[in-house]
């Protein structure tokens, strides 16, 4: 493994903060506004699994392309897509990243290679396969990342693309974020094991787990998983476990879990942890941590701002971007 990857400066380290930070604060922002009736439809919040988007991606290029499900924020956010237009694209602004036609759910960037967040569960399983088919045929060395949930490993689109993947060998790395739930279904009452990493085997597909809770060794995770699908030697599967401390969706009582539970978890919080190892390591101090935060602060505050000032679209846009004009 190219060894020089894995280390990591303290500059970008401190962007991992940072980056981990502003994907909390937006969600946080974006919960305002959903109590503010400004979103339509549902929104999914991140916060919890901000190390899984930051760590992975961080292993990634500008070339590669990727693709995910609903619950898509913090991975826009983790590649780069610019916040005010993904503010705009929630309240649905013209100024958003889809003209305010997409929403919370399917955020899209392609000048960042952020081919969508996709609302039906599992559905970009297959289309990430046909992308990297693409890939391959173009031999431009890009590698897709498709990021799924437990839930949707369920399904039956993860099984046939895992599939067709290992047998035509494409450049695709699966990232399942297992957070132990799909809605209000835990894992362990909808699915007879818990390692699903394992399920790879049986498509001779490579695997490892990760814990989704630690950024560094989410990277080193995915450094290893890149490496192997950049090479050439076919698909990989990388299991992160993780835990969305928030509801399925704004709309979710969470009864179906125990307060004790999400303590257990929340002990674990990737920014809280994380910060106590940089300032531990004398990585960072305190003072520079508020710096970023405030930083932060200023960035999502001007994404709300710049959404809330933003025209809506035009009723002629209604037939603007679509098939048949
Ligand atoms: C095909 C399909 N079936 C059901 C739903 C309703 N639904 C939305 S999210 C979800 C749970 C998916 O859970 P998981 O894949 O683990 O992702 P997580 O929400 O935990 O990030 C379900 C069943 C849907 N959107 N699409
Ligand atoms: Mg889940």
């Amino acid at each position: 493994m190219a060894t020089k990857q894995i280390a990591v400066d303290k500059q970008q380290l401190m962007e991992f903060y940072r980056q981990m930070a502003l994907i909390r604060r937006f969600e946080d922002m974006c919960a305002e506004k959903y109590a503010e009736g400004k979103i339509g439809g549902f929104v999914h919040l991140y916060v919890g699994e901000e190390a899984v988007a930051v760590g992975a991606f961080s292993a990634l290029e500008p070339r590669d392309l990727i693709m995910t499900h609903y619950r898509d924020h913090g991975h826009a956010i983790a590649r780069g897509v610019d916040t005010k237009k993904m503010m705009a694209e929630l309240l649905g602004k013209s100024t958003g990243t889809s003209k305010g036609k997409g929403g919370s759910m399917h955020i899209f960037d392609a000048s960042k290679g952020f081919l969508g967040g996709y609302a039906i569960v599992a559905a970009m399983l297959p289309m990430a396969v046909g992308l990297a088919m693409g890939a391959k045929f173009k031999k431009d060395g890009s590698i897709v990342v498709c990021i799924f949930g437990d839930g949707a490993m369920q399904e039956g689109e993860y099984h046939e693309s895992m599939l067709l993947a290992s047998l035509w060998n494409l450049p695709v790395l699966f990232l399942l974020e297992n957070n132990g739930y799909g809605m209000g279904v835990s894992l362990e009452n909808s699915y007879p094991l818990k390692e699903l990493y394992k399920t790879a085997a049986a498509y001779n597909v490579e695997a490892a787990p990760v814990d989704g809770m630690d950024v560094e060794g989410m990277r080193q995770g995915m450094l290893k998983a890149v490496e192997y699908v950049r090479s050439g030697k076919g698909p990989y599967l990388l299991e992160a476990t993780c835990y969305r401390f928030k509801g399925h969706s704004m709309a979710d009582p969470m009864s179906y879990r125990t307060r004790a539970e999400e303590e257990f978890w929340k002990k674990k919080d990737p920014i809280a942890s994380f910060k106590r190892r940089l300032i531990a390591a004398n990585l960072t101090t305190e003072a520079d941590i508020q710096k970023i935060e405030a930083a932060v602060e200023k960035e999502v505050q001007d994404a709300a701002k710049f959404a809330e000032e933003s025209p809506a679209p035009d009723v002629k846009d209604l037939y603007t971007d679509i098939y048949v004009e």
